[in-house]
């Protein structure tokens, strides 16, 4: 399929590119970087490099362990070389959507604490405005009893609506990996997403949102066409 063809391209590129021996690598979550797991795992062999994995969720502590990958952790007072991570969106001015995958507030942490942030994607992604062709709307993760003052401050303040993300194979709301619930903000017009985040940040019960402002220092997009671009 052209899409997953373009995350490998991307994925690929980006490990390629930023991976080096004896570094600690951060790796995002979602489907995009399953293709970095892989990626990392036939270089660490190939080459025999000796790399740590920093996960930014289960899915991705599950990935790096199953397939044989070093597992570290941030409380390992440690630098991140590089960390890696896909994204919902990109504008023009690299600010991304993040949080599809419900994972945002770990791979925000884990993305601060890298030397190099690298963002992968499928050109799906490739906006020059946010909301272009994200129409989810940007994850904020809240205090589970702080989602209803949460939910009616960021509509009052910015416009738009923000609904709580309920599962779909499980009753009721989901639950993050650090036992949060999700609110999507679907917004109706252009912001200061720079001035929005810390706004939303600043509110009472948030813990984190899905915008991730001057963090992405590059990011290989994946094609149709088969090449991969990238935004600096
Ligand atoms: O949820 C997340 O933050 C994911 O990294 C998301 O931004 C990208 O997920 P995808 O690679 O499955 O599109």
């Amino acid at each position: 399929k052209k899409v997953e063809e373009a995350k490998k391209l991307a994925a690929y590129a980006a490990v390629d590119y930023h991976v080096k021996d004896n570094q600690i690598v951060g790796i995002g979550s979602g489907s995009t970087i399953v293709h970095v797991v892989k990626r990392l795992a036939e270089r660490v062999k190939k080459e025999n490099l000796n790399v740590f994995c920093v996960p930014t969720s289960f899915q991705t502590r599950l990935l790096i362990q199953d397939i044989g990958l070093k597992v570290i952790d941030l409380n390992r007072h440690l630098e991140i070389d590089v960390a890696i991570d896909g994204a919902d969106e990109v504008d023009s001015e690299l600010n991304l959507i993040k949080g599809g995958g419900g994972c945002l507030t770990q791979e925000k942490i884990v993305a601060s604490c890298a030397k190099s942030f690298i963002v992968i994607a499928d050109y799906r992604k490739d906006s020059s405005a946010l909301g272009e062709q994200w129409k989810k709307g940007i994850p904020v993760e809240v205090i589970p009893m702080a989602y209803v003052p949460v939910s009616r401050a960021i509509q009052s303040q910015f416009g738009g609506s923000a609904d709580l993300r309920m599962a779909v194979s499980k009753a009721g709301p989901v639950v993050t990996d650090n036992g949060n619930f999700l609110l999507d903000w679907r917004f109706d017009q252009e912001h200061n997403w720079s001035a929005v985040n810390t706004t939303i940040k600043m509110m009472p019960g948030v813990v984190d949102t899905g915008l991730f402002i001057n963090l992405a220092e590059r990011v290989y997009f994946g094609m149709e066409d088969g090449t991969v671009k990238i935004r600096d």
